[in-house]
């Protein structure tokens, strides 16, 4: 029933009607549930919309790592530390999931981490912020990978196959970040009045960040409409949002937290909270590079590049020389 976004500012999603008949027999695949593998045809907006946001994806895992690391060397208990690198390591298997998801549509890993760190591709809002107590690395758990979960759940029905296939094994990691962050934040509330209030006062300084995390409100999304429509994406981000907060509240509640929005309210018509609109100015400038640790971030991934650049440069000289002498021991057995 839909085919590739006219390009204009506003998002316009074409009918089948529209579309010549390569277009539909592909629409009409993905309408009937089908999946899409990389040497099939496809729209190249569709291609290009998947490499987007699977680079994206792949990207926001990568730098989600150091605002956690930052941690690694100061957690609380050797068990809380064994926690956390498993968590860390998970978030870079994470990203070569995603990498190879994007590298079946024809772009390059080392595309990829150039347009990473020329700032044309984005990552994930949420990393630009500072982890500043051990309590962030509790809520980050809690907050940031059930926002992740919540996302991603919908992303393994994705009509594009090796990215459906990826975020299965994410979604089952991503469960256990989540109930980890969830409990080393009741152990803290259980704690002394000091530790609760450094929990309150992690939870005030994410929560607005992680409702950011689903992207713009849904008359803001210019990709929204025709990534439904390729059932790239089965929700809106207000949706995926509202979800978000239901079910994140009652939690909240049980750590007797307070949820730092004065407009958050029970709406019983609607069986869901009416909440407060997050700062999207706040967001559009973090998007834009501006956050508070954007330059650190880039520094960071730029630095780890330049550092491996060696070790880069002799796995591809042992590979030209295995390469070199099949050839030679192809040449002499002729
Ligand atoms: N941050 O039209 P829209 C994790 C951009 S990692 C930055 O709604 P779309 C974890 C958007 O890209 C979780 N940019 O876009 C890791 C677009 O700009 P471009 C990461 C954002 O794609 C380590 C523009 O705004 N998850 O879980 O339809 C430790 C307009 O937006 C953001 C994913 O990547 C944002 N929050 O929807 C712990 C999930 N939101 O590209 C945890 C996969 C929007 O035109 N991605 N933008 O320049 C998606 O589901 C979708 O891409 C989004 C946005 C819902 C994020």
């Amino acid at each position: 029933m839909y085919a590739q976004m006219v390009k204009t500012d506003v998002a316009r999603v074409r009918s089948l009607d529209e579309m010549d008949p390569v277009e539909r027999g592909f629409q009409e695949r993905v309408d009937a549930g089908q999946k899409i593998e990389p040497k099939e045809w496809m729209p190249e907006g569709y291609r290009k919309t998947l490499v987007r946001q699977i680079s994206q994806h792949a990207h926001s895992e990568i730098v989600g790592q150091l605002p956690e690391g930052n941690w690694i060397t100061r957690a609380p208990t050797l068990e809380r530390k064994a926690i956390l690198l498993a968590k860390v390591q998970d978030e870079a298997g994470h990203g070569l999931y995603l990498y190879c998801a994007a590298e079946t549509l024809g772009v390059s890993r080392d595309e990829m981490y150039e347009q990473l760190h020329s700032g044309k591709a984005k990552y994930s809002s949420i990393f630009n912020y500072p982890t500043l107590t051990w309590a962030d690395i509790g809520t980050i758990g809690w907050l940031v990978d059930g926002a992740a979960i919540m996302n991603q759940v919908p992303l393994q029905r994705c009509s594009y196959g090796p990215y459906s296939r990826a975020m299965i094994r994410i979604c089952k990691e991503e469960s256990f970040h989540q109930r980890q962050g969830y409990d080393a934040l009741m152990r803290m509330v259980k704690g002394t009045p000091a530790q609760k209030a450094m929990v309150q006062d992690a939870f005030n300084r994410w929560w607005w960040p992680s409702l950011m995390m689903f992207g713009p409100s849904d008359d803001a999304s210019v990709h929204s409409a025709q990534s439904m429509a390729w059932k790239i994406k089965q929700n809106s981000n207000d949706e995926l949002r509202q979800k978000f907060v239901d079910q994140t509240v009652p939690q909240a509640k049980y750590l007797r937290l307070t949820v730092p929005d004065p407009d958050l309210k029970w709406n019983e018509e609607k069986g869901g909270y009416d909440f407060g609109e997050p700062d999207w100015e706040e967001f559009f400038n973090v998007i834009a590079g501006n956050g508070p640790c954007n330059a650190e971030r880039l520094n960071a991934r730029k630095k780890a590049w330049d550092d491996g650049a060696w070790f880069r440069d002799g796995l591809t000289a042992h590979a030209n020389k295995m390469a070199d002498r099949r050839t030679a021991s192809k040449i002499a057995a002729e």
